[in-house]
Protein backbone atom coordinates (compact mmCIF):
# COMPACT_ATOMS: atom_id res chain seq x y z
CA UNK A 1 0.00 0.00 0.00
CA UNK A 2 2.80 2.70 1.17
CA UNK A 3 4.60 1.48 -2.26
CA UNK A 4 1.53 2.56 -4.15
CA UNK A 5 0.94 5.07 -3.01
CA UNK A 6 4.94 6.44 -2.91
CA UNK A 7 4.62 5.77 -6.20
CA UNK A 8 2.36 8.42 -7.40
CA UNK A 9 4.56 10.47 -7.05
CA UNK A 10 6.19 12.11 -10.77
CA UNK A 11 9.58 11.24 -9.52
CA UNK A 12 9.06 7.32 -8.55
CA UNK A 13 6.73 6.48 -11.88
CA UNK A 14 9.48 8.23 -13.71
CA UNK A 15 12.04 5.87 -12.05
CA UNK A 16 9.90 2.54 -12.80
CA UNK A 17 9.85 3.84 -16.29
CA UNK A 18 13.27 4.13 -16.98
CA UNK A 19 15.05 1.72 -14.49
CA UNK A 20 15.32 -0.87 -17.24
CA UNK A 21 17.48 1.44 -19.34
CA UNK A 22 19.35 2.93 -16.16
CA UNK A 23 20.50 -0.50 -15.32
CA UNK A 24 20.92 -2.24 -18.38
CA UNK A 25 24.53 -3.74 -18.70
CA UNK A 26 26.87 -2.35 -20.92
CA UNK A 27 28.24 -4.10 -23.38
CA UNK A 28 31.54 -6.47 -23.02
CA UNK A 29 34.51 -4.79 -23.66
CA UNK A 30 36.69 -6.05 -26.50
CA UNK A 31 39.00 -8.63 -25.99
CA UNK A 32 42.36 -7.48 -25.91
CA UNK A 33 46.01 -8.54 -24.34
CA UNK A 34 47.25 -7.18 -22.53
CA UNK A 35 44.65 -5.24 -20.60
CA UNK A 36 44.64 -2.00 -20.94
CA UNK A 37 44.69 0.51 -17.74
CA UNK A 38 41.38 1.61 -18.82
CA UNK A 39 38.54 0.71 -21.60
CA UNK A 40 34.89 1.71 -21.95
CA UNK A 41 32.68 0.47 -24.96
CA UNK A 42 30.05 3.24 -25.89
CA UNK A 43 27.07 1.36 -26.84
CA UNK A 44 25.18 1.33 -30.50
CA UNK A 45 28.40 3.03 -32.21
CA UNK A 46 30.70 1.33 -35.02
CA UNK A 47 33.20 2.78 -36.94
CA UNK A 48 33.34 0.87 -39.89
CA UNK A 49 36.95 1.38 -42.61
CA UNK A 50 35.84 2.26 -45.87
CA UNK A 51 37.94 1.57 -48.93
CA UNK A 52 38.19 5.86 -49.00
CA UNK A 53 40.14 6.08 -46.02
CA UNK A 54 43.25 7.38 -45.06
CA UNK A 55 45.82 7.23 -42.37
CA UNK A 56 46.18 10.67 -41.18
CA UNK A 57 50.17 11.39 -39.13
CA UNK A 58 51.96 13.79 -38.83
CA UNK A 59 55.57 14.04 -40.06
CA UNK A 60 56.86 12.64 -36.34
CA UNK A 61 54.90 9.64 -36.47
CA UNK A 62 54.76 8.45 -40.46
CA UNK A 63 56.25 5.63 -39.66
CA UNK A 64 53.72 4.39 -37.39
CA UNK A 65 51.19 5.60 -40.02
CA UNK A 66 53.47 3.66 -42.92
CA UNK A 67 53.21 0.26 -40.09
CA UNK A 68 49.58 0.79 -40.00
CA UNK A 69 48.99 1.71 -43.26
CA UNK A 70 51.15 -1.84 -44.24
CA UNK A 71 49.32 -4.11 -42.45
CA UNK A 72 45.77 -2.94 -43.46
CA UNK A 73 46.40 -2.66 -47.36
CA UNK A 74 47.14 -6.67 -47.34
CA UNK A 75 43.76 -7.74 -46.12
CA UNK A 76 41.57 -4.72 -47.18
CA UNK A 77 43.13 -4.19 -50.32
CA UNK A 78 42.31 -0.82 -49.46
CA UNK A 79 44.84 2.13 -50.72
CA UNK A 80 44.93 3.79 -47.06
CA UNK A 81 47.76 6.73 -48.52
CA UNK A 82 49.39 7.96 -45.69
CA UNK A 83 48.83 11.95 -45.38
CA UNK A 84 49.01 15.02 -42.91
CA UNK A 85 45.45 15.99 -43.08
CA UNK A 86 42.17 13.73 -42.71
CA UNK A 87 38.44 13.84 -42.82
CA UNK A 88 35.84 11.68 -41.48
CA UNK A 89 36.21 8.38 -42.13
CA UNK A 90 39.76 8.43 -41.21
CA UNK A 91 42.21 7.27 -38.57
CA UNK A 92 44.02 9.85 -37.22
CA UNK A 93 47.42 9.33 -35.28
CA UNK A 94 48.52 12.34 -33.13
CA UNK A 95 51.53 13.15 -31.29
CA UNK A 96 50.34 14.92 -27.93
CA UNK A 97 48.47 14.09 -25.03
CA UNK A 98 49.00 14.30 -20.87
CA UNK A 99 52.90 13.90 -19.67
CA UNK A 100 50.81 11.13 -17.53
CA UNK A 101 51.11 8.61 -21.31
CA UNK A 102 54.67 8.43 -20.83
CA UNK A 103 56.66 7.38 -23.78
CA UNK A 104 54.82 4.14 -24.38
CA UNK A 105 51.26 5.34 -23.34
CA UNK A 106 48.35 5.97 -25.49
CA UNK A 107 45.00 7.26 -26.19
CA UNK A 108 42.25 5.24 -28.42
CA UNK A 109 39.12 7.09 -28.88
CA UNK A 110 36.61 4.99 -31.60
CA UNK A 111 33.86 6.88 -32.47
CA UNK A 112 30.85 5.91 -35.74
CA UNK A 113 33.12 8.66 -37.33
CA UNK A 114 37.06 8.10 -37.14
CA UNK A 115 39.51 6.10 -35.16
CA UNK A 116 41.54 8.94 -32.61
CA UNK A 117 45.23 7.48 -31.65
CA UNK A 118 47.29 9.95 -29.67
CA UNK A 119 50.43 9.30 -27.70
CA UNK A 120 53.53 11.56 -26.66
CA UNK A 121 55.91 9.83 -28.50
CA UNK A 122 55.81 7.61 -31.38
CA UNK A 123 56.11 4.07 -29.26
CA UNK A 124 53.02 4.88 -27.84
CA UNK A 125 51.22 5.40 -30.89
CA UNK A 126 52.58 2.19 -32.16
CA UNK A 127 51.26 0.35 -28.76
CA UNK A 128 48.21 2.26 -29.79
CA UNK A 129 47.89 0.58 -33.27
CA UNK A 130 48.46 -3.05 -31.62
CA UNK A 131 45.03 -2.23 -29.85
CA UNK A 132 43.27 -1.56 -32.57
CA UNK A 133 44.69 -4.28 -34.51
CA UNK A 134 42.91 -6.74 -31.77
CA UNK A 135 39.60 -4.61 -31.97
CA UNK A 136 39.16 -5.25 -35.61
CA UNK A 137 37.97 -8.92 -36.73
CA UNK A 138 41.07 -11.51 -36.51
CA UNK A 139 41.12 -11.70 -41.12
CA UNK A 140 42.56 -8.01 -41.04
CA UNK A 141 46.42 -10.44 -39.87
CA UNK A 142 45.79 -12.07 -43.39
CA UNK A 143 48.02 -11.59 -46.12
CA UNK A 144 46.22 -11.73 -48.72
CA UNK A 145 42.66 -9.34 -49.44
CA UNK A 146 39.39 -10.73 -47.71
CA UNK A 147 36.00 -9.61 -47.68
CA UNK A 148 34.95 -7.09 -45.10
CA UNK A 149 32.64 -5.42 -43.36
CA UNK A 150 36.04 -4.11 -41.52
CA UNK A 151 34.04 -2.62 -38.31
CA UNK A 152 35.35 -1.41 -34.63
CA UNK A 153 33.24 -1.13 -31.88
CA UNK A 154 33.21 2.47 -30.77
CA UNK A 155 35.49 2.56 -27.59
CA UNK A 156 37.50 4.69 -25.26
CA UNK A 157 41.00 2.92 -24.13
CA UNK A 158 43.67 5.04 -21.74
CA UNK A 159 46.66 2.95 -20.87
CA UNK A 160 50.10 2.76 -19.69
CA UNK A 161 52.78 -0.08 -19.02
CA UNK A 162 52.93 -1.43 -15.30
CA UNK A 163 56.78 -2.06 -16.46
CA UNK A 164 59.64 -0.33 -18.92
CA UNK A 165 61.03 -3.91 -19.22
CA UNK A 166 59.09 -6.46 -21.16
CA UNK A 167 61.18 -8.75 -22.85
CA UNK A 168 61.63 -12.19 -24.03
CA UNK A 169 64.51 -14.00 -24.63
CA UNK A 170 65.27 -16.44 -27.81
CA UNK A 171 68.17 -18.99 -27.97
CA UNK A 172 69.89 -19.04 -31.24
CA UNK A 173 72.96 -21.00 -29.99
CA UNK A 174 71.67 -24.43 -29.38
CA UNK A 175 69.57 -24.27 -32.38
CA UNK A 176 69.88 -21.49 -35.18
CA UNK A 177 67.37 -19.95 -36.41
CA UNK A 178 67.56 -17.53 -39.18
CA UNK A 179 66.34 -13.71 -39.72
CA UNK A 180 63.13 -13.68 -40.77
CA UNK A 181 62.12 -15.77 -38.55
CA UNK A 182 63.70 -13.81 -35.68
CA UNK A 183 61.76 -11.19 -36.84
CA UNK A 184 58.42 -13.02 -37.10
CA UNK A 185 59.06 -13.51 -33.23
CA UNK A 186 59.59 -9.75 -32.79
CA UNK A 187 56.23 -9.37 -34.86
CA UNK A 188 54.58 -11.79 -32.10
CA UNK A 189 56.26 -10.31 -29.11
CA UNK A 190 55.52 -6.30 -30.26
CA UNK A 191 51.49 -7.29 -30.98
CA UNK A 192 51.35 -7.94 -27.25
CA UNK A 193 53.74 -4.64 -26.35
CA UNK A 194 56.67 -6.39 -26.01
CA UNK A 195 59.81 -3.87 -26.08
CA UNK A 196 63.19 -5.78 -25.38
CA UNK A 197 64.60 -8.68 -27.28
CA UNK A 198 67.88 -10.75 -25.48
CA UNK A 199 69.20 -13.22 -27.96
CA UNK A 200 71.17 -15.84 -26.63
CA UNK A 201 74.12 -15.78 -29.28
CA UNK A 202 76.29 -18.63 -28.06
CA UNK A 203 76.65 -21.33 -26.00
CA UNK A 204 78.58 -24.51 -25.98
CA UNK A 205 76.53 -26.01 -28.95
CA UNK A 206 77.15 -22.88 -31.16
CA UNK A 207 78.63 -19.41 -31.70
CA UNK A 208 75.88 -17.90 -34.01
CA UNK A 209 77.61 -14.12 -34.42
CA UNK A 210 80.25 -13.65 -37.03
CA UNK A 211 82.99 -11.53 -35.57
CA UNK A 212 85.42 -10.37 -38.24
CA UNK A 213 88.84 -10.52 -35.71
CA UNK A 214 88.07 -13.71 -34.91
CA UNK A 215 86.36 -15.43 -38.12
CA UNK A 216 86.35 -18.92 -36.89
CA UNK A 217 83.94 -18.84 -34.07
CA UNK A 218 80.88 -18.26 -36.54
CA UNK A 219 82.68 -20.32 -39.19
CA UNK A 220 83.65 -23.35 -37.24
CA UNK A 221 82.00 -22.79 -33.79
CA UNK A 222 78.64 -22.11 -35.80
CA UNK A 223 78.79 -25.24 -37.93
CA UNK A 224 76.46 -27.54 -35.82
CA UNK A 225 73.84 -27.34 -32.99
CA UNK A 226 72.79 -29.50 -30.31
CA UNK A 227 70.99 -31.86 -32.58
CA UNK A 228 74.33 -32.38 -34.54
CA UNK A 229 72.50 -30.28 -37.42
CA UNK A 230 74.15 -27.87 -39.90
CA UNK A 231 74.19 -24.76 -37.36
CA UNK A 232 74.23 -21.49 -38.96
CA UNK A 233 75.26 -18.06 -38.02
CA UNK A 234 74.15 -13.91 -38.06
CA UNK A 235 76.65 -12.08 -40.89
CA UNK A 236 77.01 -8.41 -38.98
CA UNK A 237 74.51 -7.00 -41.18
CA UNK A 238 71.94 -9.66 -40.35
CA UNK A 239 72.09 -8.74 -37.33
CA UNK A 240 72.23 -5.33 -38.22
CA UNK A 241 68.82 -6.09 -39.83
CA UNK A 242 67.78 -7.87 -36.86
CA UNK A 243 68.13 -4.54 -34.57
CA UNK A 244 66.65 -2.56 -37.22
CA UNK A 245 63.42 -4.67 -38.08
CA UNK A 246 62.97 -4.96 -34.07
CA UNK A 247 63.74 -1.13 -34.11
CA UNK A 248 61.16 -0.46 -36.21
CA UNK A 249 59.01 -2.53 -33.75
CA UNK A 250 60.04 -0.56 -30.95
CA UNK A 251 61.91 -3.35 -29.76
CA UNK A 252 65.23 -3.39 -28.27
CA UNK A 253 67.91 -6.33 -28.78
CA UNK A 254 69.71 -7.15 -26.08
CA UNK A 255 72.81 -9.74 -27.34
CA UNK A 256 74.04 -12.16 -24.84
CA UNK A 257 77.62 -13.66 -25.23
CA UNK A 258 77.57 -16.10 -22.50
CA UNK A 259 80.89 -16.43 -20.31
CA UNK A 260 82.68 -17.77 -18.32
CA UNK A 261 80.91 -20.97 -19.04
CA UNK A 262 78.67 -22.44 -21.79
CA UNK A 263 81.86 -21.50 -24.11
CA UNK A 264 82.95 -24.60 -25.92
CA UNK A 265 81.94 -23.27 -29.33
CA UNK A 266 84.53 -20.89 -28.54
CA UNK A 267 86.87 -22.99 -26.96
CA UNK A 268 86.52 -25.55 -30.08
CA UNK A 269 87.27 -22.67 -32.50
CA UNK A 270 90.49 -21.16 -31.25
CA UNK A 271 93.00 -23.39 -29.24
CA UNK A 272 94.73 -20.36 -27.31
CA UNK A 273 91.93 -19.36 -25.37
CA UNK A 274 92.34 -22.97 -23.41
CA UNK A 275 94.15 -23.26 -20.39
CA UNK A 276 96.53 -26.35 -21.66
CA UNK A 277 96.56 -24.88 -25.69
CA UNK A 278 94.06 -27.97 -26.52
CA UNK A 279 90.89 -26.94 -28.15
CA UNK A 280 88.16 -29.27 -27.16
CA UNK A 281 86.31 -30.67 -30.00
CA UNK A 282 82.81 -28.92 -31.07
CA UNK A 283 80.01 -30.41 -29.23
CA UNK A 284 82.24 -32.18 -26.23
CA UNK A 285 79.68 -32.97 -23.76
CA UNK A 286 80.31 -31.14 -20.29
CA UNK A 287 80.52 -27.79 -18.55
CA UNK A 288 83.27 -25.36 -20.31
CA UNK A 289 84.88 -22.59 -18.87
CA UNK A 290 86.97 -19.72 -20.41
CA UNK A 291 90.55 -19.79 -19.11
CA UNK A 292 90.60 -17.05 -16.16
CA UNK A 293 94.32 -16.55 -15.62
CA UNK A 294 95.15 -16.03 -19.66
CA UNK A 295 95.42 -12.41 -20.85
CA UNK A 296 93.83 -13.84 -24.36
CA UNK A 297 91.27 -14.17 -22.83
CA UNK A 298 90.33 -10.83 -21.66
CA UNK A 299 91.83 -9.65 -25.53
CA UNK A 300 89.61 -11.92 -26.99
CA UNK A 301 86.72 -10.30 -24.82
CA UNK A 302 87.57 -6.89 -25.58
CA UNK A 303 87.30 -7.92 -29.19
CA UNK A 304 84.42 -9.81 -29.64
CA UNK A 305 82.05 -7.02 -27.04
CA UNK A 306 83.88 -4.00 -29.19
CA UNK A 307 82.54 -5.36 -32.22
CA UNK A 308 78.82 -6.39 -30.94
CA UNK A 309 79.00 -2.90 -29.05
CA UNK A 310 79.55 -1.62 -32.29
CA UNK A 311 76.32 -2.48 -34.12
CA UNK A 312 74.33 -2.53 -31.18
CA UNK A 313 72.19 0.35 -30.40
CA UNK A 314 70.85 -0.60 -27.34
CA UNK A 315 72.45 0.02 -23.65
CA UNK A 316 73.00 -3.11 -22.55
CA UNK A 317 75.56 -6.16 -23.52
CA UNK A 318 74.48 -9.65 -22.09
CA UNK A 319 77.83 -11.27 -20.69
CA UNK A 320 75.88 -14.44 -19.00
CA UNK A 321 77.17 -15.54 -16.33
CA UNK A 322 75.23 -18.79 -15.28
CA UNK A 323 76.29 -21.56 -14.64
CA UNK A 324 79.97 -21.45 -14.60
CA UNK A 325 80.02 -24.57 -12.47
CA UNK A 326 83.88 -24.97 -14.09
CA UNK A 327 84.84 -21.78 -12.45
CA UNK A 328 86.00 -21.53 -8.68
CA UNK A 329 83.92 -18.62 -7.13
CA UNK A 330 87.47 -16.54 -6.37
CA UNK A 331 88.42 -16.63 -10.90
CA UNK A 332 84.71 -15.85 -11.53
CA UNK A 333 84.34 -12.50 -9.44
CA UNK A 334 87.68 -11.64 -11.23
CA UNK A 335 86.69 -12.53 -14.44
CA UNK A 336 83.07 -10.84 -14.00
CA UNK A 337 84.99 -7.35 -12.87
CA UNK A 338 86.89 -7.46 -15.59
CA UNK A 339 84.26 -8.23 -18.11
CA UNK A 340 82.44 -5.34 -16.83
CA UNK A 341 85.45 -2.70 -17.63
CA UNK A 342 85.20 -4.19 -20.92
CA UNK A 343 82.03 -3.33 -21.26
CA UNK A 344 81.91 -0.23 -19.95
CA UNK A 345 84.87 0.63 -22.13
CA UNK A 346 82.48 -0.13 -25.02
CA UNK A 347 80.11 2.53 -23.86
CA UNK A 348 77.65 -0.13 -22.81
CA UNK A 349 76.24 -1.25 -19.63
CA UNK A 350 75.98 -5.05 -18.34
CA UNK A 351 73.65 -7.06 -18.37
CA UNK A 352 73.68 -10.55 -17.00
CA UNK A 353 71.78 -13.82 -15.05
CA UNK A 354 71.65 -12.65 -11.35
CA UNK A 355 74.41 -14.71 -10.93
CA UNK A 356 76.84 -12.09 -11.98
CA UNK A 357 75.71 -10.36 -8.86
CA UNK A 358 78.63 -12.07 -6.89
CA UNK A 359 81.21 -9.74 -8.53
CA UNK A 360 81.79 -6.03 -7.84
CA UNK A 361 78.88 -4.49 -10.14
CA UNK A 362 78.01 -1.06 -11.07
CA UNK A 363 74.88 0.95 -9.92
CA UNK A 364 73.72 0.74 -13.52
CA UNK A 365 73.85 -3.16 -14.50
CA UNK A 366 70.86 -5.31 -14.41
CA UNK A 367 70.38 -8.92 -13.20
CA UNK A 368 68.07 -10.91 -15.08
CA UNK A 369 66.58 -13.30 -12.25
CA UNK A 370 65.80 -16.92 -13.08
CA UNK A 371 65.17 -18.76 -9.54
CA UNK A 372 62.49 -20.67 -8.61
CA UNK A 373 59.97 -19.48 -5.57
CA UNK A 374 61.44 -19.32 -2.78
CA UNK A 375 64.87 -20.28 -3.69
CA UNK A 376 66.90 -18.52 -0.49
CA UNK A 377 70.23 -18.62 -2.85
CA UNK A 378 68.89 -16.91 -5.20
CA UNK A 379 66.61 -14.54 -2.90
CA UNK A 380 69.79 -13.18 -1.36
CA UNK A 381 72.16 -12.40 -4.46
CA UNK A 382 68.28 -10.28 -5.64
CA UNK A 383 68.94 -8.61 -2.75
CA UNK A 384 72.87 -7.77 -3.55
CA UNK A 385 71.47 -6.42 -6.58
CA UNK A 386 68.79 -4.49 -4.02
CA UNK A 387 71.05 -3.03 -2.39
CA UNK A 388 73.50 -1.71 -5.09
CA UNK A 389 71.18 -0.59 -7.04
CA UNK A 390 71.07 -2.73 -10.02
CA UNK A 391 67.49 -3.49 -11.63
CA UNK A 392 65.94 -6.95 -11.59
CA UNK A 393 64.53 -7.90 -14.64
CA UNK A 394 62.46 -11.66 -13.66
CA UNK A 395 62.70 -14.68 -15.48
CA UNK A 396 61.48 -17.56 -12.78
CA UNK A 397 62.44 -21.12 -14.26
CA UNK A 398 59.06 -21.80 -12.38
CA UNK A 399 56.85 -19.73 -14.17
CA UNK A 400 58.10 -18.37 -17.43
CA UNK A 401 60.56 -20.78 -19.04
CA UNK A 402 59.33 -21.20 -22.22
CA UNK A 403 61.59 -24.40 -22.94
CA UNK A 404 58.99 -26.17 -19.89
CA UNK A 405 56.18 -28.58 -20.68
CA UNK A 406 52.67 -27.01 -20.39
CA UNK A 407 52.21 -30.17 -18.49
CA UNK A 408 52.99 -34.24 -18.47
CA UNK A 409 51.63 -34.58 -21.86
CA UNK A 410 53.16 -32.21 -23.78
CA UNK A 411 55.62 -33.78 -26.58
CA UNK A 412 58.37 -31.79 -26.30
CA UNK A 413 60.35 -30.09 -23.69
CA UNK A 414 61.75 -30.16 -20.47
CA UNK A 415 60.64 -30.20 -16.61
CA UNK A 416 63.60 -29.45 -14.34
CA UNK A 417 61.72 -26.51 -13.18
CA UNK A 418 57.94 -28.28 -13.23
CA UNK A 419 55.46 -27.86 -15.61
CA UNK A 420 54.53 -24.23 -16.50
CA UNK A 421 50.88 -24.22 -17.45
CA UNK A 422 49.36 -21.38 -19.18
CA UNK A 423 47.72 -20.39 -16.52
CA UNK A 424 51.47 -20.78 -14.51
CA UNK A 425 53.20 -18.10 -16.50
CA UNK A 426 50.26 -15.77 -16.08
CA UNK A 427 49.10 -16.24 -12.73
CA UNK A 428 52.17 -14.49 -10.71
CA UNK A 429 53.46 -10.72 -9.68
CA UNK A 430 56.93 -9.58 -10.30
CA UNK A 431 56.44 -7.01 -7.26
CA UNK A 432 55.62 -10.13 -4.94
CA UNK A 433 57.53 -12.84 -6.31
CA UNK A 434 60.68 -12.13 -5.02
CA UNK A 435 59.82 -10.91 -1.62
CA UNK A 436 61.24 -7.33 -0.48
CA UNK A 437 62.37 -6.06 -4.28
CA UNK A 438 59.56 -4.76 -5.60
CA UNK A 439 60.40 -1.18 -6.20
CA UNK A 440 63.95 -2.70 -7.86
CA UNK A 441 61.89 -4.81 -10.65
CA UNK A 442 62.17 -3.27 -13.75
CA UNK A 443 60.09 -5.73 -15.58
CA UNK A 444 59.89 -9.53 -16.64
CA UNK A 445 61.47 -11.57 -19.61
CA UNK A 446 60.20 -14.79 -20.93
CA UNK A 447 63.24 -17.01 -22.04
CA UNK A 448 63.01 -19.25 -24.86
CA UNK A 449 66.12 -22.33 -24.19
CA UNK A 450 65.92 -24.53 -26.95
CA UNK A 451 68.32 -27.03 -26.27
CA UNK A 452 65.54 -29.80 -27.24
CA UNK A 453 63.91 -27.58 -29.85
CA UNK A 454 65.32 -27.48 -33.74
CA UNK A 455 62.35 -26.68 -35.35
CA UNK A 456 60.50 -23.51 -35.57
CA UNK A 457 57.41 -25.04 -34.91
CA UNK A 458 58.60 -26.23 -32.15
CA UNK A 459 59.38 -22.85 -30.26
CA UNK A 460 55.74 -21.36 -31.94
CA UNK A 461 54.38 -24.11 -30.08
CA UNK A 462 55.99 -23.51 -26.46
CA UNK A 463 55.71 -19.59 -26.62
CA UNK A 464 52.09 -19.55 -27.77
CA UNK A 465 49.72 -19.05 -25.61
CA UNK A 466 52.28 -18.42 -22.71
CA UNK A 467 53.84 -15.38 -24.06
CA UNK A 468 51.32 -12.93 -24.44
CA UNK A 469 50.46 -13.91 -20.65
CA UNK A 470 54.14 -12.76 -19.39
CA UNK A 471 53.37 -9.67 -22.11
CA UNK A 472 50.45 -8.95 -19.73
CA UNK A 473 52.11 -9.17 -16.38
CA UNK A 474 54.21 -6.68 -17.65
CA UNK A 475 52.55 -4.53 -19.14
CA UNK A 476 48.67 -4.19 -16.96
CA UNK A 477 48.37 -3.21 -13.53
CA UNK A 478 48.22 -6.08 -10.78
CA UNK A 479 44.23 -4.33 -10.28
CA UNK A 480 43.68 -6.10 -14.00
CA UNK A 481 45.03 -9.33 -12.96
CA UNK A 482 42.13 -12.16 -13.25
CA UNK A 483 43.13 -15.66 -14.71
CA UNK A 484 39.08 -16.24 -15.16
CA UNK A 485 38.88 -12.72 -17.60
CA UNK A 486 42.37 -13.60 -19.21
CA UNK A 487 41.74 -16.90 -20.50
CA UNK A 488 38.21 -15.64 -22.06
CA UNK A 489 40.58 -12.74 -23.87
CA UNK A 490 43.46 -15.08 -24.86
CA UNK A 491 40.94 -17.37 -26.41
CA UNK A 492 39.94 -14.48 -28.50
CA UNK A 493 43.74 -14.49 -29.89
CA UNK A 494 43.35 -18.10 -31.67
CA UNK A 495 41.66 -17.00 -34.07
CA UNK A 496 44.73 -14.18 -35.07
CA UNK A 497 47.28 -16.87 -34.91
CA UNK A 498 45.02 -19.80 -37.34
CA UNK A 499 45.66 -16.04 -39.31
CA UNK A 500 49.02 -15.40 -39.31
CA UNK A 501 50.29 -18.89 -39.03
CA UNK A 502 51.31 -19.43 -35.50
CA UNK A 503 51.61 -22.93 -34.53
CA UNK A 504 50.13 -22.71 -30.66
CA UNK A 505 49.16 -25.42 -28.40
CA UNK A 506 45.39 -25.24 -28.03
CA UNK A 507 45.82 -25.50 -24.29
CA UNK A 508 42.74 -27.14 -22.54
CA UNK A 509 42.75 -24.27 -19.99
CA UNK A 510 41.48 -21.71 -22.72
CA UNK A 511 38.25 -21.43 -24.00
CA UNK A 512 39.41 -21.47 -27.24
C1 LIG B 1 69.37 -23.41 -17.62
S1 LIG B 1 68.71 -20.65 -17.20
C2 LIG B 1 70.17 -22.60 -18.38
C3 LIG B 1 70.22 -22.78 -19.84
C4 LIG B 1 69.42 -23.97 -20.29
C5 LIG B 1 68.13 -24.04 -19.53
C6 LIG B 1 67.27 -25.18 -19.97
C7 LIG B 1 70.13 -20.42 -17.48
C8 LIG B 1 70.58 -19.09 -17.19
N1 LIG B 1 70.82 -21.47 -17.92
O1 LIG B 1 71.55 -22.88 -20.27
O2 LIG B 1 69.17 -23.84 -21.64
O3 LIG B 1 68.40 -24.19 -18.17
O4 LIG B 1 66.01 -25.11 -19.39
Amino acid sequence: MTRKLLCLTVSCLAALLFAPIATAAPPPPPKVVPEPSSIVTLPGQTFTLKPTAKIVAPAGAAATGEYLATLLRKSTGFRLPVTTTGLPGDIRLTLGGPQSLGTEGYRLTVTAVNVDISAKAEAGLFYGVQTLRQLLPAKIEAKTVQSGPWTVKAVTVQDTPRYAWRGAMLDVARHFFPVPQVEQYIDLMSMYKMNTLHLHLSDNDGWRIDIKSWPRLARYGGSTDASRGPGGFYTQDDYTAIVRYAASRHVTIVPEIDTPGHVTAALASYAPLNCDGVAPPLLNPGWSSLCVPLDITYKWLDDVIGELAAITPGDYIDIGGDEAVNTSAADYKYFVNRVQAIVTAHGKKLMGWHQVEAADLAGSAVADYWGTAGSKDDEALAKVAQNRGNKLVLSPADKVYLDMKYDASTPIGQDWAGYNSVRDSYDWDPATFVPGVADDVAGVEAPLWTDVFPNWDDVQFMAFPRLPGIAEIGWSAQRTHSWDDYRVRLAAQGPRWDVLGVKYFRSPEVPW
